[in-house]
């Protein structure tokens, strides 16, 4: 039998900052409106957030707690009529009349005269500000919300300080809510917001590997030539948000270019989509970003209950191993994923492979 090969030296390479807020237990709707169903309890649920943090927290990565911000962050993203809606827009609904969950009825649409007209009452708000009926919201949303902007804005200061790594378990994700519209389970959208708060110090790249297109991530860069968008998912005419992320969307103006999409057909297994993440890879290093944002998800797993991938374990170690070469300060910031037995495990393989264990 031949002898085991001796490893080279290992660097050794240290555990990676964990950046939580337990605020995010705020954000707790009991049932969402999907496929025309009530589904209770829902998939974007707090124990995602548990669950992953255990794991990593058990594979010897330290906590960190993230530190206040202010609103300038989020203002420089999102409008400040969504940011409103937001923090009062729950109290409003329910003085008018609405539900304990508040979901819209009626949806602003392009099909109307300039858009529909604004309307005063409260119980139209939501149906103005949020494109779907699985994003419901409760009293504690825009806590939740503000707490995962401070998670993200943690991890941007982090890397300013010297980390080449951090990983900001965020919850809900954020990469379907655009400057002026929420959706998606997605309330502010944190990669956003971080990538805007790195693009002062240089170019800026996101990388999406959540398996649905982040169109909203999407749209608010979509000019903007400083930070570059590449996005590796499920093919959208079958998964959600089903209304973008086909190849032809390449940015507009100053941002034409810096737009990248990279959509998969049904069923696309490990080679398939490491093939694509080498792609995304190869384009973020080619337009030179500083610092990398990565939209972490972790449904483009073979497991998940909402996805259509075929993504193994091995897949995401891999995929962090490649995150790794790509030699740039990296802010990992948790997108979807609701396998609640297995993405606890995804999130360390993922550290793992960037890390070389
Ligand atoms: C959020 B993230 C399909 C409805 C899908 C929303 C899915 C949001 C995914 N019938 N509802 O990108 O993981
Ligand atoms: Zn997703």
């Amino acid at each position: 039998m031949p002898s085991a090969p001796i490893p080279t030296a290992p660097s050794e390479p240290g555990p990676v900052p964990v950046v939580v807020d337990d605020r995010h237990h705020a954000h707790d709707p009991a049932y969402e409106l999907n496929g025309g169903r009530v589904l209770e309890p829902r998939r974007e649920v707090a124990a995602r957030a548990t669950r992953i943090r255990e794991a990593l927290v058990a594979a010897g990565h330290p906590v960190l707690e993230a530190d206040a911000h202010d609103l300038a962050p989020i203002e420089a993203v999102h409008d400040p009529g969504l940011i409103a809606f937001l923090r009062e827009g729950y109290d409003a609904w329910r003085a008018a009349g609405g539900g304990e969950v508040m979901i819209p009825d009626t949806f602003r649409s392009p099909v109307w005269a300039r858009g529909g007209r604004a309307s005063a009452s409260p119980l139209a708000a939501p149906g103005w500000w949020v494109f779907d009926t699985c994003t419901p919201l409760v009293a504690g949303s825009y806590l939740a919300a503000r707490a995962a902007v401070d998670i993200a804005m943690t991890g941007v200061a982090a890397l300013r300080a010297g980390h080449d790594v951090v990983y900001g378990l965020t919850r809900p994700p954020g990469h379907h809510a655009g400057s002026d519209y929420l959706g998606g389970f997605c309330l502010f959208n944190h990669a956003a917001i971080a990538a805007r708060a790195l693009a002062a110090d240089g170019p800026v790249a996101i990388l999406d590997l959540d398996v649905h297109h982040g169109n909203g991530t999407q749209d608010v860069f979509w000019r903007d030539p400083q930070v570059h968008y590449v996005s590796v998912h499920a093919d959208p005419d079958h998964l959600f948000p089903f209304f973008s992320g086909t190849t032809d969307e390449v940015g507009e103006g100053p941002g034409r270019g810096a737009n990248r999409n990279l959509p998969l057909p049904h069923g696309t297994d490990d080679e398939g989509w490491l093939a694509a993440v080498d792609e995304a890879i190869a384009e973020v290093d080619a337009r030179g970003a500083s610092a990398v944002v990565v939209s972490l998800g972790f449904d483009a797993a073979a497991a998940d209950p909402i996805g259509s991938l075929g993504v193994s374990a091995a897949g995401f170690a891999a995929a962090g191993r490649r995150l790794a070469q790509l030699e740039r300060p990296t802010l990992l910031l948790q997108e979807g994923g609701y396998a609640l037995e297995h993405i606890g495990g995804l999130a360390c393989d993922v550290l793992a492979g960037w890390t070389g264990r």
